[in-house]
């Protein structure tokens, strides 16, 4: 360990002001009204000012991260290692949106420090001010590279993705943009040529079991960050339609346009040498349990996109009793590693790879996201029990997804669509529960009352 880590627990963020002008799949348009002025603990994102100025090697504030025009789809879509030619000098900008990102993820072991390597020195970066703090004399020969000390390797796993994405999103073309490889526990960055962004879809069922994931949503990446956090509280009364969760998956683990530098049909996470540790071994606990697949049968080479059936029945009540503590949501994914898996920690690494994307994924539809981590052995022999799962598959991470519980016409949102539903239901204290209106008994005490409006006020403002 370089140094006692800090707490880099994300602050919240305002409400997105997302509102969608039309109902339908998870992708509705989101409209953004808050753009300008929107908070990030005491910063501001600031629109795309062109800033070309050359990393100015000195610790103290950071610039404010910029917005850009891509999606977060468009971001995972497009994502690809460069793992060769990684110079060259980044910008403060680049450097700064880059970290941002990184410092958005949630921390759930006891500690997570964000290192900064420049060709100059070593920085440790403090999210809760955007900030760099001088470190050592530690230099790089690469443009930038960021890696971590943290007391879980999935911590460190949700952070680098995120950091991934926001350098893919920081693309205007092909020629001398933020290039990336993950090498080891270090995220190496470069000013080199990359592909371009692309909304190529090859994430398509072989069976029509899951539909084709959006590859370029209606949002804006840095928008989906600056409100991104854990929440733990979810619409138990709605299931995932096979549209989001469609979506979900993909994020998290579907396949993507590029191949690998080892000829492997690229995801949209890393893998050590694209072994991809968790193929076919990403389950879904919803009214049933499923198998993610994204290939056909377990050929590297191959892209699927598709649910098997592994236990039609819904066991989600048993899966609550194995781990004290789990929301109730309507869907855990349960992401598995072999034993070997869970010894290795590039394994489990690329866990937090993951459910990294579920949660940036979730955020940009208006979902919310929980994890569940460092699950016992016992909680894991139960969970293979309980969801009928290969005695093989040792769940690692638990990532609950779900609407938010004042969503009340489950479109992604908590707008004044849901506030509309939610006064034609609210009758007072001791008045009961109208038709329908259970769901906006946030408290469940049986009426919909100022109790419940002032949670439905909490999450109105909450995104
Ligand atoms: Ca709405
Ligand atoms: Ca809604
Ligand atoms: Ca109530």
């Amino acid at each position: 360990m370089k140094q006692e880590g800090r707490d880099a627990a994300n602050a919240g963020g305002p409400m997105n002001g997302g509102e969608a002008e039309s109902a339908g799949g998870p992708m509705s348009r989101r409209r953004f009204c808050k753009t300008a002025a929107l908070g990030l603990g005491g910063f501001a994102l600031s629109a795309y000012a062109g800033d070309r100025k050359a990393w100015a090697e000195e610790p103290g504030p950071l610039p404010p991260p910029i917005v850009t025009e891509n999606s977060t789809e468009i971001c995972l879509n497009s994502r690809v290692s460069r793992h060769s030619g990684l110079g060259g000098t980044a910008t403060d900008q680049q450097i700064s949106n880059v970290l941002w990102a990184a410092g958005k993820a949630p921390v759930m072991g006891s500690f997570r420090t964000i290192y900064l390597k420049t060709p100059n020195a070593t920085y440790i970066y403090h999210p809760e001010d955007h900030s760099l703090e001088y470190y050592s004399s530690d230099t790089v020969s690469n443009a930038f590279r960021i890696n971590y000390d943290r007391e879980y390797d999935f911590d460190a796993g949700v952070s680098y993705v995120l950091a991934l994405w926001a350098s893919v999103s920081l693309w205007t073309g092909t020629a001398s943009q933020v290039a990336s490889c993950p090498q080891m526990s270090d995220l190496n960055f470069g000013i080199a040529s990359v592909p371009g962004l692309t909304d190529e879809l090859v994430a398509v069922s072989s069976d029509a079991s899951l539909p084709d994931p959006i590859t370029d949503g209606r949002n804006k990446l840095e928008l989906v960050l600056s409100n991104l956090r854990l929440r733990d509280t979810f619409r138990t009364d709605l299931d995932l339609t096979p549209e989001y969760l469609s979506q979900v998956l993909w994020a998290g683990y579907g396949c993507t346009a590029h191949w690998t530098a080892n000829w492997r049909g690229g995801l949209t996470v890393p893998s050590w040498m694209a072994d991809y540790f968790l193929t076919n071994r990403v389950y879904v606990v919803s009214d049933r349990v499923s198998r993610f697949c994204n290939r056909v049968g377990s050929d590297l080479t191959t892209r699927d996109h598709r649910l098997e059936l592994v236990q039609d029945a819904d066991v989600r009540e048993g899966v609550r009793e194995a781990l004290p503590g789990l929301p109730e949501a309507p869907c855990y994914v349960l992401l598995c590693l072999t034993e070997a898996g869970l010894a290795t920690w590039y394994q489990r690494l690329e866990t937090g790879f993951v459910a990294g994307g579920m949660l940036l994924q979730s955020g940009a539809m208006g979902l919310r996201c929980a994890f569940k981590v460092a699950l016992s052995p016992a909680q894991q022999a139960d969970l293979q029990q309980i969801t009928q799962i290969p005695g093989s598959d040792y769940p690692h991470a638990l990532v609950a997804v779900g609407h938010a519980p004042a969503d009340l016409d489950g479109d992604g949102d908590v707008d004044t669509d849901d506030f509309g539903a939610f006064e034609g239901c609210m009758d007072g204290p001791a008045a009961g529960t109208g038709p329908g209106c259970e769901p906006a008994d946030f408290d469940t005490d049986t009426d919909v009352d100022l109790a419940d409006f002032s949670e439905f006020q909490r999450q109105f403002g909450d995104g």
